[in-house]
């Protein structure tokens, strides 16, 4: 026998495409990438199919390139410093754009600047686009990545497309969404796909300087979304929550504008299950704004024996009331944790840190000089004397200089979520968990207590919409301010805050709908001396575990003016020293502002689109805080 191979060179216009068939590619993909490939003017294209050798070609190409650096402590992991300008998300860069400037944003009283999201007109960014991406990739390769948020062929998940200049973005689209040829299948004929652009900005030859390798092009990022046409552009940033298309922009922005279409929900929320001692199984989801500890509570260690915690999910979660069951279902549409580095460790976060010991790319982390990862958290777990290199490339020996600091605060791991040792075997049920509570959280030093159950509902939504919390490093903001950040979704929310809160509100009117009681709750109280009235991470099993009893309708609540609180004695404390009443106390004075800043904040910033039950819930709400 002799072999033939037949090679046919593919082009798309005048560019070839180096890999994959561009033919066989569903009718309307094809269409879109012509368009797309003659706008951007690459040097090739490369389709992408998911595949190990892919990986390793790609990994190669940034190795030699030295955009990453091989962690020989560890089977197939990276680290990648970035350019010190990009490193986090740039909310005032990301824009909605719909004809109906309304659709996007809410009528915000006059003279109060929307911070629940940013509109701009077609024509506006038209202009803009027009602007940044003719010939944008440039002598660089363009790669197309087929992807599913949520498990292949499930009913709940749906089907994007990626193309990027970026092969860092490549490599962690590969950790974070499944990745697979078998994608083009599963778009039947003319079947919507969410359409995702991204390019790093810097075209060949670059007339910028280009540092760490990373190329990025931070006076012109531009993130913006279509939710008409379910279409994302980002241009400019190559950090993760700009460019990890999948993430931010499709599995929350877009697809919470889906979701508001179909009926249902795409929240920034965590999916755990509890087990008690007596067997019995309850899943929670839980929103707390970026940087917060979903990830921790997610993959919480019990400090309380006979407890077990399993993780489905750390940052995203699409929830439907089934049709028949009337449950709240729940599935993570993603496939792996981009996390914050700094803070996890064997103590805080053991399951992370067992997650992410292969196949991981650690982004301006430290490095050690045995080609470990390193970042502040980790001085008990690192001998003294181990010399480390800053994410700015400073060398130092730890313990000797206190003021040098191994990574960015926003520093991330990224890591496959079937690595961690208690993902749950569910956790790609195409069908999701049923969901029996839901908890908001947010960083509150004062006034708040420990743990709040809604009374109902309403109040729920309520306690959602004056979700407020501390800045962190996972956007541009600086300082520590106390953000409004309603629902954990300030900064993802793709159409008008006012009806995203009526979209909730809503699902009250299904009498089948068998609605979760909701939470929420305050890790981060301070006493006097600034010091942390709950000891959180693991121990903060208690709280979940008194939340699990509240759903089973155990009498341990009992009536305050925020809402219902634990009774004394009702969350086991065994073995801690807590200032019980000091963490669990409702100030007046404190509440008496909040909820008249509250009001000032939501009415300004929402108008008239702030749902009438919402104001209702302020009213009712002051009238209890008069009475205290
Ligand atoms: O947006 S990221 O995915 O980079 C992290 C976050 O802000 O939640
Ligand atoms: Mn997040």
């Amino acid at each position: 026998f002799v072999e033939v191979h037949y090679i046919t060179i593919q082009q798309v216009g005048n560019v070839p495409i180096t890999k994959g068939d561009f033919q066989s590619l569903p009718h309307q993909v094809q269409t879109w990438l012509a368009q797309m490939i003659q706008l951007c003017a690459p040097r090739a294209v490369y389709i992408c199919d998911g595949s190990e050798e892919e990986a390793e070609m790609v990994t190669n190409k940034l190795v030699e390139r030295g955009t990453l650096t091989k962690l020989t402590k560890y089977e197939n992991s990276y680290i990648c410093w970035t350019d010190p300008r990009d490193v986090a998300r740039v909310e005032s860069k990301t824009f909605i754009v719909t004809n109906n400037k309304y659709a996007s944003i809410p009528h915000s009283r006059e003279g109060v600047k929307c911070v629940l999201g940013q509109w701009m007109s077609p024509s506006d960014m038209k202009q803009e686009l027009d602007d940044r991406l003719p010939g944008c990739m440039a002598g660089r390769m363009l790669y197309v990545i087929p992807f599913s948020m949520g498990p292949i062929g499930s009913p709940l998940s749906k089907i994007g497309v990626q193309i990027t200049d970026s092969n860092y973005v490549l490599l962690s689209m590969r950790i974070m969404t499944r990745v697979s040829s078998e994608i083009w299948k599963h778009l039947r004929h003319n079947e919507e796909f969410v359409k995702c652009l991204h390019s790093t900005g810097v075209p060949r030859p670059h007339t910028q300087k280009i540092i760490n390798n990373w190329p990025c092009n931070p006076e012109k990022i531009l993130i913006c979304h279509f939710p008409d046409i379910r279409k994302v552009i980002s241009y400019g940033s190559g950090y993760g929550g700009n460019s990890l298309l999948g993430k931010k922009c499709f599995a929350l922005r877009i697809a919470g504008r889906i979701a508001y279409d179909e009926g249902w929900l795409a929240e920034h929320m965590l999916i755990m299950s509890i087990t008690n001692p007596k067997g019995e199984e309850k899943f929670i989801a839980a929103a707390f704004p970026s940087a917060c500890g979903k990830t921790n509570l997610a993959m919480l260690t019990p400090t309380m024996p006979g407890y077990t915690v399993r993780c489905i999910g750390d940052d995203i979660a699409w929830m439907r009331f089934d049709k028949q069951t009337g449950e709240l279902r729940a599935i993570n549409p993603e496939t792996g944790f981009f996390g914050v580095a700094p803070g996890t460790n064997m103590k805080t976060n053991p399951n992370a840190i067992l997650t992410c010991l292969k196949n991981s790319i650690f982004t301006n982390v430290g490095e050690t000089a045995d080609g470990g990862f390193y970042w502040e958290g980790l001085e008990n777990e690192t001998p003294p004397g181990t010399e480390i290199i800053s994410w700015t490339g400073e060398r130092y020996k730890l313990g000797e200089d206190k003021t040098k600091k191994s990574s960015h605060p926003n520093a991330r791991f990224c890591c496959p979520a079937r690595q961690c040792p208690i993902i749950h075997d569910r956790w790609e049920d195409p069908a999701g968990v049923p969901i029996s509570a839901i908890i908001f959280g947010g960083r509150r030093p004062e006034g708040v207590p420990l743990v709040i159950e809604s009374f109902d509902w309403k109040h729920g939504i309520f306690l959602a919409s004056q979700l407020k919390s501390e800045t962190t490093a996972a956007a541009e903001h600086t300082g520590k301010q106390i953000m409004h950040d309603p629902f954990a979704m300030r900064p993802f929310v793709g159409y008008n805050f006012g009806h995203y809160i009526q979209h909730w509100l809503d699902f009250e009117k299904d009498p089948k709908n068998k609605l979760p009681k909701i939470f929420h709750v305050n890790w981060f109280r301070l006493d006097e001396n600034k010091k942390f009235l709950w000891p959180g991470f693991g121990d903060n099993i208690r709280v979940l575990d008194w939340i699990v009893r509240r759903t089973n309708g155990e009498d341990i609540a009992e009536i305050s003016s925020v809402g219902l609180i634990p009774k004394k004695d009702s969350i086991n404390l065994q073995g801690l020293i807590v200032d019980w009443d000091k963490l669990m106390s409702v100030p007046k004075d404190y509440w008496k502002d909040d909820i008249e800043e509250t009001l000032s904040w939501l009415d300004g910033q929402l108008g008239d689109d702030l749902p009438h039950d919402i104001r209702i819930q302020i009213e009712q709400q002051k009238q209890r805080i008069s009475q205290i």
